[in-house]
């Protein structure tokens, strides 16, 4: 397998799992073993205050209220599958639809309610040893600064996790994304490089911690050479419009390539760090856990749990109700793929199981960590078919047949067998 460059989340993750656990148990006096037996002991984690909830030292972010509801904006059968407090994007409900999701449309993921931020109270606090000018920003004052808008996929690292199911007859906890977990929409705003120049950041910074204001305080950390990335963006606007509050109003950020979980909603400070910032979200959760995935001996030894999540890999879906019974007649088969990594490079669709494989006609735009949208014709006989989808990207990434069981079902990048019936 080729290594991401160090830049990547990959190597960034991995250095900082293990540096973590050195420095905390460190810190806290306990013996390294001592500290793997607590973090093993989950849940109690957060209150030993071994996993720091927020980042120490400038006082603690205020919690914005809570909407009573998980998500507020309307969810219609239709258009999505309800999952708790996430809503799945149906795949058919885009067929023929333009290249952007549009914002009613688009997939959410909420680990909690979503909050209701007054954008007039509400400030942006730029701060932590990694800056010499910690900065106060308001709503306004975010807005009068330069921006620049961009295409981009955001997509949950737990997508298609429903499909270990299919490929390895295992069901696995979790949301059951089936390929919904995704949306591409146009994303304005301030590029994170220029708060962090206002701030002053320092040469010796290192890690930079969006720290979101729903009730879990949900953050991440991102390298400073990811932070200072041009198109690493405090975005708050959504297609056009004002981010909308499941989508992280009044302010997100935008990773692009990154996990699904990089891309904090509700932010509400950016803790800026000479030392390693870590959360739980890249120490303990979002690591790929099984016998396929075998951890270096030095990180195991400190208890890191699995394989840190990479960048996005790349997937295709098709544009079709799943498992649906539509009337026979000469149509296009549309769908689109994405990489984390690129832009993409081919597509290749079977109607009959994998035995024929056609080359699908892509259709501009074709937007690196984005998608592109693909179509075929097709005039098929009444009958069941399983219709395949494999995309290859430009840097040689592609969609294996069959990818190794994770416990907890992220990254499934394999290809996935449609089911549709024409009648
Ligand atoms: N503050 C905060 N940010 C968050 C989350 C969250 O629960 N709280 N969920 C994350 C996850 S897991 C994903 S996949 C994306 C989903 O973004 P969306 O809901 O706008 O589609 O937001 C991320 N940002
Ligand atoms: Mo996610």
């Amino acid at each position: 397998m080729a290594r991401p460059d160090p830049s990547g989340e990959w190597q960034y993750d991995l250095e900082r799992a293990g540096e973590f656990l050195r420095q905390r148990s460190q810190e806290l006096g306990v013996s390294r073993r001592r500290l793997l037996q607590l973090l093993a002991a989950g849940s109690t984690v957060a209150s030993a205050g071994l996993l720091p909830r927020r980042a120490a030292g400038h006082g603690e972010p205020p919690v914005a209220p809570s909407s009573t509801a998980s998500i507020l904006k309307p969810t219609p059968e239709a258009q999505f599958v309800r999952n708790g407090s996430n809503a799945e994007m149906r795949w058919e409900s885009l067929y023929g639809r333009g290249y952007l999701v549009a914002n009613s449309q688009f997939f959410v993921r909420n680990n909690g309610n979503t909050p209701l931020i007054d954008p007039a109270h509400w400030r942006l606090r730029v701060e932590g040893s990694g800056v010499t000018k910690p900065l106060i920003l308001s709503y306004d004052d975010l807005l009068a600064m330069p921006s620049i808008s961009v295409i981009r996929a955001i997509e949950c690292a737990g997508n298609g996790r429903n499909y270990f199911q299919q490929s390895h007859g295992r069901r696995i906890e979790g949301t059951p994304w089936n390929l919904g977990g995704i949306g591409v929409a146009e994303w304005t705003g301030v590029p994170l490089a220029e708060v962090l120049q206002q701030a002053q950041v320092k040469p010796t910074a290192r890690d930079v911690m969006p720290i979101g204001l729903d009730a879990k305080a949900v953050q991440r950390p991102l390298s400073i050479s990811k932070a200072m990335a041009e198109d690493t963006l405090l975005v708050y606007a959504m297609n056009g419009d004002p981010l909308p509050p499941d989508h992280g109003f009044p302010l997100r950020v935008l990773v692009p390539g990154w996990v699904g979980i990089a891309h904090i909603k509700w932010v509400g400070s950016i803790q800026v760090s000479e030392a390693p910032l870590f959360s739980e979200y890249n120490t303990r959760r979002y690591v790929l856990i099984g016998e396929d995935y075998p951890v270096d001996d030095a990180l195991a030894a400190q208890g890191v749990r699995g394989q840190i999540l990479t960048t996005q890999g790349v997937k295709s879906a098709f544009e079709l109700p799943w498992n649906g019974t539509l009337e026979r007649s000469k149509r296009l088969v549309r769908g689109r793929s994405w990489s984390g990594e690129g832009a993409i490079s081919r597509v290749q669709v079977s109607f009959d199981g994998g035995r024929q494989w056609k080359t699908a006609r892509m259709r501009a735009p074709n937007i690196a960590q984005a998608w592109v949208r693909w179509d075929l014709d097709w005039d098929p006989r009444p009958g069941r078919y399983g219709l395949l989808a494999r995309a290859t990207d430009d840097r040689g990434r592609s969609q294996p047949d069959r990818i190794p069981l994770n416990a907890e079902g992220y990254s499934y990048s394999s290809v996935v067998t449609h089911p549709i019936r024409m009648r």
